[in-house]
């Protein structure tokens, strides 16, 4: 009997969220940059994207990020698609150096459809991303009244959240 492969992708496209964020180098056109490349992935639409917000490091140090967030639909796998991320940020340069440093690009796996799932290297829903304003607005602005698929509504997680500086930038 013929078994799908591990790493065999959904047969319909996912509705898939990823987070962007630069503090190093031309941050803000990296951010540009990185809608054309996840776009350009093979099975892979951008379907909405964000603007781009300027914000203050949380739990980092380093000049201001900025952020956004994509929202695909993609016939990737979650695995296929954190390697695929992954080689894009390599492509702009990444380097990691001690955690949480200025990077020149981040890319971060947020929302892969209802799914969780906890793997070495893979943790979706994204471990931190309903603590974090640079998550949460440019999210928002592209998915009003999402909820988390264990946590709820990720509007009420927003409202908790009052000590971190985030700008939309227009
Ligand atoms: N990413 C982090 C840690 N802190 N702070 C801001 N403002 N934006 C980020 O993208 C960010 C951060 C870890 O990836
Ligand atoms: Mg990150
Ligand atoms: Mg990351």
């Amino acid at each position: 009997m013929n078994r799908p492969l591990a790493t065999a992708g959904p047969a319909e496209p996912e509705r898939v969220f990823v987070g962007v964020g630069a503090n190093l180098g031309d941050a803000r056109a990296a951010v540009g940059h990185a809608r054309v490349a996840v776009g350009a992935l093979p099975g892979t639409r951008v379907v909405a994207a964000s603007s781009c917000w300027r914000t203050a490091p949380v739990d980092a140090s380093g000049p201001d990020f900025f952020n956004a967030v994509l929202e695909l639909r993609t016939t990737l796998a979650p695995r296929e698609l954190l390697e695929a991320l992954l080689a894009i940020e390599r492509e702009h340069g990444r380097e990691r150096p001690y955690r949480n440093a200025p990077r020149t690009l981040d890319l971060d796996l947020l929302l892969y459809g209802g799914r969780c799932i906890d793997e070495p290297g893979l943790v979706v829903p994204h471990p931190r991303m309903h603590l974090r304003a640079f998550v949460l607005d440019p999210l928002a602005e592209i998915a009003p009244g999402l909820a988390h698929p264990v946590l709820g509504p990720l509007a009420v997680w927003r409202e908790r959240i009052t000590d971190q500086p985030i700008e939309r930038l227009t």
